[in-house]
């Protein structure tokens, strides 16, 4: 492609392009130079106004830095509380956005991040001719310093003629300083290409970012949250596979930046599914889709916030349900549609884009309503046949509940002839297991449990690498509904012994299993009465000792190693200590 390109160069042209490259190189380079020192050194004026807010403190000896004075690792001195401004700045941060934002203040608007490529995407080519793309980034009272990161790793990380515009479409925010604040600092530091269109009234992420496609005009959306930070080279991945099959809609690997230290992670390659619950989850990759030399992942589902799609595709396939409010659904009902209307959903392991994942979700809903569950009742009525029976038996209270017209939705599954739900399960997500619902109602295996019970694989205490704890009922082993914490160890208590079985279960202490619902999938894990049939307590145990929880996609960890309370919670698997346990006899 690269050599397509250049066979259309004419010599003469190429004399005075060259002149206009280095004129631009050095306006760049110069430019670049006066923005970053003046994000660090605070300068009294109007155009300080909008740097981050705090005075800095004097660079610990042992701060990393990187080649041009920006940092690219954080010392624990980051979150060091000096004021009671500070305080205020983390207070009220982790009440509105729930992350730390006195550290993503300090952080600034740009910084070196850990390049979390395997090496071989280093060394890889893509064609100089792909398309150009359109960013569109919606929020609704988004953390500042953490918008503007976003928008500034945009405009650091990617190469300005594949950069198009960026659409920010605020939702209609309420905080101050996403008004005149912010419009002026687009306007005075922010090049033409970033545009900010506002609704007039909140619209949701999912008709707001409807909104931002259509102010958009470059060849290819790409799609991400307001609190993202794009590493090297992570567009040109996600763009050349939809040139070869503009059919295609590919997400990066989504990176985890630590809601709590803003620490830059890099995360395991998983690819997308669900549950019954209609929850997204992480799966392992199955090794059918490993040996791949695009490196690509066929991936049944999307995590919903970070894609790409051609632009013209996305009005083809039928954008988005219109009729889905706020938060939740839109990513299972458009990973379904792209599978089941002709279309391919790849995740692409050289594209990393890094993402705040956060503890709870810090907004609602206007009205204060499950916008989820019509969300995703919704999306079952439209794309699941008779496969909604599934969600429902495990929601039976939703079974008449009110979900709107779906006609519209109706009508885009008949324009576009697409298969049947059983089609996408047979053929794109044959793991999905029918069992948990199905056994519900009917549950073989438990009636069986008394004469054969499943054989022991292993069994012992659970101990926690890095609390150096183990994991034991938060009251009695034998109280349902009952959490998990860890406490010290103790061989001699027959109350800290786990058995790992055939059917994968964990059974503390004889009696309950370890449990994770698949409604409430941000509720930590609980003690309940043993059902014999995988899904909410199926647990693989093993593989870097991790406890990975087959129904929800995460893994189990310790929250604070040094508190005594000793929480524990479900968390993206990351491999770091507190998450591994090993059952020890
Ligand atoms: O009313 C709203 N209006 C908005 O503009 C509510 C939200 N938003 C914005 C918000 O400011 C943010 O930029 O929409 C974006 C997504 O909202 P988040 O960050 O609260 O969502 P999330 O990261 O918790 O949730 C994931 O699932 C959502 C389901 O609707 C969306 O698809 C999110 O984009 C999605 N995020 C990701 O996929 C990032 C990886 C997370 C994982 C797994
Ligand atoms: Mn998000």
């Amino acid at each position: 492609m690269g050599s397509v390109t250049l066979r259309y160069f004419c010599y003469g042209c190429l004399f005075t392009s060259l002149t206009w490259s280095i004129l631009l190189f050095l306006y760049f380079s110069l430019s670049q130079e006066s923005r970053l020192s003046s994000s660090h050194v605070p300068v009294q004026g109007v155009q300080h106004r909008f740097q981050p807010r705090f005075t800095r403190r004097p660079a610990p000896p042992n701060r990393a830095h990187g080649h041009d004075g920006r940092r690219n690792d954080l010392s624990p001195e980051m979150g060091m509380i000096y004021n009671e401004k500070d305080q205020e700045v983390r207070d009220t941060g982790y009440h509105r956005h729930a992350f730390n934002v006195l550290i993503s203040n300090r952080i600034g608007y740009h910084r070196d991040l850990p390049d979390t490529r395997n090496e071989k995407c280093k060394a890889k080519t893509y064609p100089l001719a792909l398309q150009t793309a359109s960013v569109v980034i919606c929020f609704f009272n988004e953390a500042f310093s953490a918008l503007l990161r976003t928008v500034h790793s945009v405009l650091d990380r990617t190469p300005s003629y594949l950069l198009h515009e960026i659409v920010l479409v605020d939702d209609n925010s309420e905080l101050d300083d996403l008004k005149q604040d912010l419009d002026m600092y687009i306007h005075t530091n922010l090049p033409d290409k970033v545009k900010l269109v506002r609704n007039k009234r909140r619209e949701g992420l999912i008709r707001g970012r409807m909104i931002g496609a259509s102010h958009a005009t470059g060849e290819v959306l790409v799609f991400l949250d307001s609190h993202c930070e794009v590493n090297e080279a992570w567009l040109q991945p996600l763009l050349s596979p939809i040139k070869e099959n503009r059919r295609t809609v590919v997400c990066p690997v989504i990176d985890i930046i630590s809601a709590d230290t803003l620490l830059y992670s890099p995360s395991p390659i998983v690819r997308g599914g669900f549950n019954w619950g209609l929850h997204f989850k992480w799966d392992p990759v199955p090794v059918s889709e490993l040996n791949n030399p695009s490196g690509a992942i066929r991936s049944p589902t999307m995590a919903g916030g970070l894609f790409a799609m051609d632009r013209e595709y996305f009005n083809e396939l039928g954008q988005y349900d219109s009729g889905m409010d706020i938060w939740g659904g839109e990513n299972l009902e458009i990973s379904f549609r792209i599978w089941m209307c002709g279309g391919q959903l790849l995740i692409m392991p050289c594209s990393r884009v890094g993402h705040i994942f956060r503890k709870r979700r810090p907004y609602g809903s206007p009205g204060g309503q499950d916008t989820m569950a019509r969300n995703s009742l919704r999306l079952a009525h439209v794309w699941m046949d008779e496969y909604k029976e599934q969600y429902f038996a495990l929601r039976p209270e939703l079974r008449n509940r009110d979900f709107g017209d779906i006609s519209d939705r109706l009508a885009v599954r008949e324009r576009l002839q697409c298969r049947s739900f059983k089609w996408y399960l047979d053929h794109v997500y044959p793991e999905m297991q029918l069992s948990s619902p199905q056994n519900k109602a009917q549950p073989p295996v438990f009636f069986n449990r008394g004469v054969k019970r499943p054989k022991v694989l292993q069994r012992g205490r659970l101990r926690n690498l890095l609390a150096k704890k183990c994991l034991v009922a938060q009251g009695r082993p034998s109280q349902k509904g009952g959490t998990v914490v860890v406490r010290p160890c103790d061989s001699q208590d027959p109350e800290q012994e786990w058995v790992y079985d055939e059917e994968h279960e964990l059974i503390l202490a004889g009696l309950l299993c370890l449990d994770m619902s698949e409604i409430r999938s941000s509720d930590p894990p609980r003690l309940m009465k043993c059902h014999g049939s995988g899904g909410s307590q199926q647990w693989s145990l093993g593989k870097n000792n991790r406890l990975y929880q087959v129904s929800v996609g995460q893994c189990l960890a310790v929250l604070d190693p040094l508190s005594h309370k000793g929480y524990v919670a479900m968390a993206i698997c990351d491999g770091s200590e507190g998450q591994q346990w090993q059952l020890e006899a």
